[in-house]
């Protein structure tokens, strides 16, 4: 966390510009119709969280290249944390990995407190083995075909949840990494009926008010088949599990040029999106910073959402999950995070009956050029006056680098030895 002067003093010579170019988009704004007030007033009760691992620098299969004052374990992730919501005010929660956060509830708990900070979704790991297990995850975990195995993995989602109640958190997200490299190494069926018959027991052991997340993604580690490769094998997973299950969608974890706008509106029609893993993808699952690669459909997945929320019972859980190589995770959780909330408002822009109209009529070309015109508004000095009155940073990566907080734990974080493999 930094000192609110430093905020103050960046924040003193930018206001200046952001209340000219807040009362200009105001006056635009108000030329369509919109009420840059009430757009703005949803723009700063928008919250994304973020994820622990993020703060670390992430690396490939093939390097990892750590940068100074990198955190040490959790509690010098939630300070990173907490730097990044005291900033942007957009990030008001964390989501845990277990077991790399493990640690005393009321010890975590304390922490959250001191950095402003609550806990978003558990997440489990059974994707690489802990020194103290007893079965190895080589060949899967949930759907493996030993059965001591499975149990394993099922116990340690269990204790996932019970560390998660003790936290506020109301989610476990599974994601696992069970499949096969070879044609022919598995039965593509039964291998799914073990998944499903122990995710069913990960599933019964969660409390009334909580909420199970399977998260797909195509391939990675496992390169010819993934058990939970897609949204339509992630669907059949929360519907055979019951009212509490529902899928994740993580951006990166599709094919190229998937239409996953429209895998939103699918899963928000039947009542089964759960959750978001925000980031971008140029090729593969390359966690790239959220709105880097195509903001247009980051746009069009909030247009989608959006229209969803006039249901009140619609409430998908919003996470960063990107990995950070070349950049400070600090500052591109914080532009990432920006990016989230612009999009978001970006979507509240558009003129729904309009488009509602143009669609009744089949005007294509209209239909499509008001979508554009919400995605075309620089939204800017909205993003920036709500974190201004929130009491956060207008811009918030230069009041960063003037805080000196990166040189700061780098003195005070002994280094990370860059010897070991990358985080995928
Ligand atoms: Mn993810």
């Amino acid at each position: 966390m930094i000192n609110a002067d430093v905020i103050a003093k960046s924040n003193d010579t930018a206001s200046e510009k952001l209340n000219a170019d807040y009362t200009a988009l105001g006056e635009h704004l108000d030329r369509r119709g919109i009420d840059i007030a009430a757009i703005k007033s949803k723009v700063a009760s928008y919250g994304v969280a973020v994820p622990s691992w993020g703060v670390g620098t992430g690396g490939t299969r093939f390097a990892r290249f750590p940068a100074a004052g990198e955190p040490r374990d959790i509690f010098d992730k939630l300070s990173d944390c907490g730097l990044i919501h005291q900033l942007t005010r957009a990030t008001p929660s964390v989501s845990l990995h277990i077991p790399w956060d493990a640690q005393p509830a009321a010890d975590l708990n304390s922490k959250a407190e001191e950095v402003g900070l609550s806990f978003d979704a558990m997440n489990s790991n059974t994707f690489q083995d802990q020194p103290d297990q007893a079965h190895s995850y080589k060949f899967g975990s949930l759907a493996h075909t030993d059965a001591a195995t499975r149990q394993q993995a099922v116990d340690h989602n269990i204790a996932c949840i019970e560390l998660g109640a003790q936290l506020g958190s109301k989610a476990l997200t599974i994601w696992v990494g069970d499949g096969s490299n070879f044609p022919g190494q598995t039965n593509f069926t039964r291998q799914f009926e073990r998944y499903l018959d122990a995710a069913k027991q990960v599933y019964n052991a969660l409390p009334d008010d909580w909420t199970l997340l399977t998260e797909h993604k195509m391939y990675e580690p496992a390169f010819y088949s993934t058990v939970v490769q897609d949204w339509g094998t992630n669907l059949l997973i929360a519907q055979q599990m019951g009212d509490k299950a529902k899928c994740l969608v993580d951006l990166g974890h599709h094919a190229p040029n998937v239409n996953i706008e429209m895998i939103v509106a699918r899963l928000t029609q039947f009542g089964k999106l759960g959750g978001f893993h925000f980031n971008d993808s140029k090729y593969g699952d390359d966690d790239l910073d959220t709105g880097s690669i195509d903001p247009y459909r980051l746009f069009l997945v909030f247009n989608e959402l959006v229209d969803a929320e006039t249901n009140p019972d619609f409430n998908p859980t919003h996470m960063l999950d990107q990995s950070h190589n070349v950049t400070d995770p600090i500052e591109s959780l914080m532009v990432s995070a920006t990016e989230v909330q612009r999009a978001y408002a970006q979507a509240l822009l558009v003129d729904r009956t309009a488009l509602a109209g143009f669609q009744d009529e089949n005007d294509a070309l209209m239909a499509t050029t008001t979508l554009k015109h919400g995605f075309r508004t620089d939204v800017e000095p909205i993003l920036a006056m709500a974190r201004l009155e929130n009491g956060g940073a207008i811009d918030p990566v230069a009041a960063y680098r003037a805080s000196g907080y990166r040189a700061r734990v780098g003195s005070e974080r002994p280094a990370v030895s860059g010897a070991g493999g990358g985080i995928v």
